[in-house]
């Protein structure tokens, strides 16, 4: 039976990626223009750089999703649209999955992929905080590929992606067992569905990427290739920092 507050696992977890979280924190640089992520990890985070902001650091915030922009507000850090913020100096993001030593990535569980990828490509530098159960040999190994799509003619993009060989289902809402409604899907901040497409362990990520993004109907996908400078990688025996290259 499960443990009522989480098990030592998911205690554990939570301890790793907040010193990840923290060890990037306490290297974010003063007047920097800052990507903000989405996630627990990315949560976890901005409680980390709020401390700061309170001691008197000077950051501006671009929010990935609505929740983090709700969070980052309440926490008293400054924050500017994307569309104000030509260059923005830095990102700290959370991510599914992360291949070492390449630092590729799979995000988007969380639904904020579309806004988390155009805050990461407007970036100098894109950093990555993760608790070690995230490292895998292959991308798409453990977890499916968060695929944004248009809602109108949704099931046409998902026969398409199933034609690259994907496997799609359509993110829906954790039903309300108290209510029992009918499920949901799950739109996104955009507006849009995710499709979650199983891969199995991909070979070759920039390949499915492309194929994946020219796919009429598709908005984005989850793989973030060659988008990473550094990773944070919270585990049992402390923080490890890894870069590009190394
Ligand atoms: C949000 O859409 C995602 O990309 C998250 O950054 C990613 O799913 C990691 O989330 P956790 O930190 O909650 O594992």
């Amino acid at each position: 039976m499960a443990a009522p507050f989480g098990g030592a696992d998911e205690q554990n977890q939570t301890a790793w990626k907040r010193a990840a979280a923290a060890a990037a924190v306490a290297a974010i640089p003063e007047d920097c223009v800052l990507g903000l992520g989405s996630g627990t990890t990315a949560e976890l985070m901005l409680e980390a750089l709020a401390a700061r902001v309170r001691q008197g650091l000077r950051v501006t915030g671009v929010a990935t999703s609505e929740r983090t922009h709700a969070l980052a507000v309440a926490s008293g850090i400054p924050l500017l649209a994307l569309d104000d913020a030509p260059a923005l100096d830095m990102s700290i993001d959370g991510a599914d999955e992360v291949v070492l030593p390449a630092l590729h990535v799979v995000k988007g569980h969380g639904g904020a992929l579309l806004r988390e990828k155009l805050v990461a490509a407007a970036s100098r530098q894109r950093v990555i905080i993760v608790d070690d159960t995230k490292v895998v040999s292959a991308l798409g190994e453990r977890d499916p590929i968060p695929v944004e799509v248009i809602v109108f003619g949704w099931t046409h993009t998902a026969r398409r992606l199933a034609a690259l060989g994907l496997r799609p289902e359509r993110r829906m809402l954790p039903e309300d067992a108290a209510m029992n409604p009918p499920a949901h899907p799950f739109v996104t901040d955009t507006g849009n569905y995710i499709l979650d497409c199983a891969t199995g362990a991909i070979a070759d990520p920039t390949a499915l990427a492309l194929a994946i993004k020219a796919q009429l109907g598709v908005v984005e996908h989850g793989l973030f290739v060659g988008m990473t400078e550094r990773v944070y990688i919270g585990g049992a025996g402390g923080v490890q920092v890894r870069k590009t290259g190394q």
